[in-house]
């Protein structure tokens, strides 16, 4: 008897685990494009679209190699709607088939869901360990165990050990671990960053952003200039180009923004990650292998690696730990309404207009715009978490909820009240005036504190502050915040909650 494998869209690896010990003779490879998936939350039209012509390339790959693919197109009558119902029809029309295997999925929701499948379908359904990370949920687990704090550098330090990546025997290359604090430079006057070639659209990808045009046209984003790769192979030629070109000043510009710059030095390598196009380590030793060579320094290249092994896989770690639970919690209490300009990118504010722009036109920002522009927004002005969370879901590419829920509820939001990070990252105007040029263009004026034109960032800010002072004061990180605010007079304090109110009000968000 054979096995019927199903490949999810965010498992395009041909080392799946299930796909491993796959006999073409007698197993039977499903994919499905379903509305259920495409439509639990409205994803980005292109997210939609670099996924369905992602699977439909994959699938050719398997099919080229002798495998039996049975692929159900998003357009085919006969599509089910629905993963689980795809596999019973599978299971009925193929003969010879005695169970199910799948590697786990990446979402909590759907792991619950699957868990269900033996007894709907009355067969047995194996769940395999997802390999393509470098610890597995149990690992993780025991690594945080009897840990007061979750410190993503002490992780991190773990899976340098663990990769031999830049060590030299048991000491970091270098003689550091973090060269963060080099990290931090804002893009030179004039400067141009690296051209990104985008790969030649195939008929497949072409017939997919037709459909997706047509049957989710009312879902967030534009597809006039999709520039995703969709196989292995160009998401290879995409990473050979990022090492090449953009990774010497990776480091240097990281935290950098400006404006019509939508992708700087950055890899654009999440969506194929975690999709499955690329794997963490090959990319690491790529990268790593620039260093080697004399072709990128090493403030660039630990900066890049320490994001993958280090950040990308705590945060899957503290994912599994911590749901369903995780989800749940909302430290500051925050209840506000997401605004309406994160959708129509229609505000005065020129750093979210063009965070939310290339979000829109691409399915991507990078790190620095959703952390500390539309994620910092979202902070100071008390959005409830659901709302941000569903947002950040549905608009990256690369979201999915194992990577996306830490990175937007911790992270940004602090609604995890510390595990992600030990204090909120709130910050004024004067931050992104530091690492960008936004301030220049913008309406308001980012050295105004209170009154007409002044940037709402620094309103907010102080506002956050006096909101949430009873839950903050007494964190030793935050000393100094508090002590600036001590120094406003009653009046000062006055002013900027009733501005800051009014404000979130002509925002909708009150
Ligand atoms: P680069 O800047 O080139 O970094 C290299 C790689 O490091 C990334 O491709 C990614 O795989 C990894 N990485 C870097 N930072 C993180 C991080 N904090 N968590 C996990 N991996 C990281 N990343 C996602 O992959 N999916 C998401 O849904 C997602 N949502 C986010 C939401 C918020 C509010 C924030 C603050 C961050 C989020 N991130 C998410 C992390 C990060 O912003 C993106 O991984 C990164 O911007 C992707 O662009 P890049 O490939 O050009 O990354
Ligand atoms: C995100 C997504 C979308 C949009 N569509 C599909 C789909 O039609 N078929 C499928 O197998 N997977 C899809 N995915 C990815 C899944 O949502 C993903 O596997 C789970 O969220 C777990 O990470
Ligand atoms: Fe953003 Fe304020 Fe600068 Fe305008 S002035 S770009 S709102 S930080």
């Amino acid at each position: 008897m054979g096995t019927l494998r199903l490949v999810l869209g965010d498992q395009l690896s041909r080392s799946l685990s299930s796909l491993a010990d796959a006999d073409p003779k007698r197993d039977v490879v499903l994919m499905a494009e379903v509305a259920e998936e495409a439509t639990y939350v409205r994803h980005h039209k292109q997210k939609i679209a670099f996924l369905f012509s992602a699977m439909r390339h994959f699938a050719a790959e398997l099919e080229a190699e002798g495998f039996t693919v049975r692929y159900r197109t998003i357009d085919d009558p006969a599509n089910r709607g629905s993963l689980v119902e795809e596999v019973r029809a599978t299971l009925t029309s193929e003969k010879g088939l005695s169970g199910v295997c799948v590697t786990a999925c990446g979402e909590y929701r759907l792991a619950q869901e699957i868990g269900t499948w033996e007894q709907e379908l009355g067969c047995p359904v194996s769940v395999l360990d997802d390999d393509r990370f470098l610890a597995t949920p149990a690992a993780f687990a025991a690594w945080a165990q009897g840990r007061k704090q979750l410190t993503m550098e002490y992780f991190y330090r773990e899976m340098r050990k663990k990769t031999g990546l830049l060590m030299d025997g048991a000491d970091p290359v270098g003689g550091q671990w973090n060269y963060d604090a080099e990290n931090r430079k804002k893009l030179p006057k004039g400067y141009t960053p690296p051209h990104r070639p985008a790969p030649t659209l195939t008929q497949q990808t072409q017939n997919v952003l037709a459909v997706v045009e047509e049957r989710f046209g009312d879902h967030f984003g534009t597809l006039t200039d999709f520039r995703y790769a969709v196989t292995r192979d160009d998401a290879l030629r995409a990473l050979d180009h990022f090492i090449e070109d953009c990774l010497p000043n990776f480091g240097d510009y990281q935290d950098a923004m400006a404006t019509g710059e939508d992708f700087l030095h950055h890899s654009l390598v999440s969506a194929y990650l975690n999709a499955g196009l690329l794997g963490p380590l090959e990319i690491c030793e790529a990268a790593e292998e620039a260093y080697q060579s004399g072709a990128a320094p090493l403030n660039a290249v630990e900066g890049f690696i320490r994001q993958i092994i280090g950040w990308r896989e705590f945060i899957r770690g503290l994912y599994w730990l911590k749901m369903p639970q995780y989800k749940e919690t909302n430290a500051l209490k925050a209840t506000n309404a997401l605004p309406e300009f994160y959708w129509t990118g229609e505000t005065d504010m020129h750093c979210m207009a063009e965070a939310i722009r290339a979000t829109r036109d691409y399915a991507y920002a990078h790190h620095i715009q959703r952390l500390m522009v539309t994620g910092n927004f979202a902070l100071l002005a008390g959005v409830a978490p659901e709302a941000v969370n569903e947002w950040y879901l549905i608009v990256y590419a690369d979201a999915y909820e194992w990577v996306q829920l830490p990175n937007t509820h911790g992270m940004a939001l602090w609604a995890d009240g510390g595990i992600v990070g030990t204090k909120p990252y709130a910050a004024s105007g004067a931050y992104i005036n530091r690492m960008s040029n936004y301030c220049s263009s913008c309406r308001y004026i980012v050295s105004k504190k209170t009154g007409e034109d002044a940037c709402p960032f620094n309103l907010l800010y102080w506002d956050f502050m006096m909101r949430n002072e009873k839950k903050l004061r007494a964190n030793p990180r935050m000393g100094m915040v508090f002590r600036n605010l001590d120094k406003k007079t009653d009046t000062e304090k006055k002013t900027i909650r009733k501005e800051s109110r009014a404000l979130l009000q002509s925002f909708g968000v009150l």
